[in-house]
């Protein structure tokens, strides 16, 4: 059984109100990081190991050690908890049960960076989440542990919860940032990294709900021993939001040892395919990382079974990997349509794109166009190079990730499924009428 960090209280009846999250050990992390200094901190979570958990997996001590330091400007810390990846609904789940986790993990991270003015960008959609979590910072504040001179400390701390108004580009730190100031949510060119120039030009430390309620078992455990948990670069617990063709989709916490086998077929986990389905494929990591076919998915290239972590799901590239993204695990049994999905998918990203960069705003609407008609059968041999040389040009040539994130589904769907593009084509007439999953898998 994985060991839990974050989900360890989740079960506990009233944990979303502080007198139960404090009756169960909440807030003895603030207690101790305040009687620590920023730098203290800053080292226990680089000894931490802990990565990112937003979808990038940069080493957060890092990212932390990288914020400017200007003599007079105020510097902020923003919780990107505006999780729209489809697929992922993990910091739902966390803000939702467990959200004085998230408020203490603020408390202690604004204190490690010298912030006095810490934001929340929430999704729009998730519209009855921003009472949760204001309750929650009412509650800190009238026990001591928000507002001016915390437990006597002098640290002060305000955070703010902001709505975001329904665009899943806003999830992009710096477009979510333009958003945050009042302005459409265009993403800005990096460097400068909000590390440097961020909320109103001033230094900024943007980090995934999750990666900032992580702090708290670092801090309780130190980083050494959170380090001991997982293995290889990818230390600690990891949330994965699981959905698709199982049996008990859901919110788990993993240790990141255990294979991608167990996680699916495991009644701790996923509990199986239903109906006896044969697994088809899975997208491991959020919509934007590559799908792998079950035969790639499970084992690595030297034939060991692959697990559930940054370094394996990734193992051999795109070629043969994946990523682990932000651990919005979606299950396709043998049912599924490639085509149809990885078109559903390039909708979404043409919606979605912001318009600035030519190869997104116009390469995710041709994708799209040519995939419906493919998916419809009207495509044609020549179709399937095209979207092939349309996906290849905005790779790396945007803004944003976005891009990448529009381009990667395609060039999977393509590599590893050809043949069901093939089928859709050379078999018009039954693709109008039923899914390749039924008639060709
Ligand atoms: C200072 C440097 N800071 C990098 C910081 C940077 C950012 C973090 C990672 O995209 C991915 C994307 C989606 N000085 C720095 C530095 N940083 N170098 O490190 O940066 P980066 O550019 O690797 O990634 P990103 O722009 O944060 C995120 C993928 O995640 N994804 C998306 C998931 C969406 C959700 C959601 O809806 N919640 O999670 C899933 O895989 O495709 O590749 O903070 O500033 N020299
Ligand atoms: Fe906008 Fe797409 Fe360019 Fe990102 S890649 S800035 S979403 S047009």
């Amino acid at each position: 059984m994985s060991r839990k960090l974050l989900l360890k209280n989740a079960h506990i009846e009233g944990i979303r109100f502080f007198e139960a999250y404090r009756k169960n050990g909440g807030y003895a992390a603030v207690e101790k990081a305040l009687r620590m200094t920023p730098e203290e901190l800053v080292e226990q979570v680089k000894t931490s190991g802990l990565r990112g958990r937003g979808g990038a997996g940069f080493p957060t001590g890092m990212k932390w050690s990288f914020l400017a330091k200007p003599e007079g400007v105020p510097r902020h810390l923003v919780v990107n908890a505006d999780e729209s990846e489809p697929g992922t609904f993990k910091d739902r789940y966390l803000m939702e049960y467990i959200p004085h986790l998230l408020i203490e993990g603020m408390i202690i991270s604004s204190f490690a960076l010298g912030a006095n003015l810490s934001f929340i960008y929430i999704r729009g959609e998730y519209s009855w989440i921003p009472d949760i979590l204001e309750q929650a910072i009412e509650e800190a504040k009238a026990n001591g542990f928000l507002g001016k001179n915390i437990l006597g400390t002098g640290f002060d701390l305000e955070i703010f919860v902001q709505r975001g108004a329904g665009a899943y580009i806003c999830g992009e730190e710096t477009a979510l940032l333009e958003s945050l100031e009042g302005k459409r949510g265009n993403p800005r060119l990096k460097p400068p990294f909000p590390a440097v120039k961020g909320l109103w030009e001033r230094p900024t430390v943007v980090n995934n709900v999750e990666t900032i309620a992580a702090i708290v078992p670092i801090i309780e455990l130190g980083g050494e021993e959170y380090a001991k948990i997982g293995v290889g670069k990818s230390t600690g617990t990891k949330l994965i939001s699981a959905c698709g063709n199982i049996n008990k989709p859901g919110v788990y916490e993993i240790d990141m040892t255990i294979s991608v086998e167990e996680f699916i077929y495991s009644d701790e986990y996923c509990g199986g395919i239903p109906n006896g389905k044969r697994l088809k494929a899975c997208i491991p990591g959020g919509s934007s990382v590559p799908i792998l076919p079950a035969n790639l998915l499970l084992k690595t290239m030297n034939g060991e079974p692959r697990l559930m972590n940054y370094e394996s799901l990734a193992d051999g590239g795109f070629a043969t990997g994946t990523m682990m993204g932000s651990g919005g695990f979606e299950v396709l049994d043998e049912d599924q349509c490639v085509v149809k999905h990885t078109m559903s998918l390039a909708r979404f990203y043409n919606h979605e794109s912001c318009g600035q960069c030519t190869p997104c705003r116009e390469g995710t609407g041709w994708m799209y166009r040519i995939l419906q008609k493919i998916e419809n059968g009207q495509g044609t041999m020549q179709d399937i190079d095209l979207l092939w040389d349309i996906q290849s040009k905005i790779e790396g040539n945007t803004i944003c990730p976005l891009g990448d994130a529009a381009a990667w589904p395609v060039a999977a769907a393509i590599r590893h499924f050809r043949d069901e593009f093939e089928w859709h084509i050379l078999n018009p007439e039954l693709c109008r009428t039923q899914n390749y999953g039924l008639a060709g898998y």
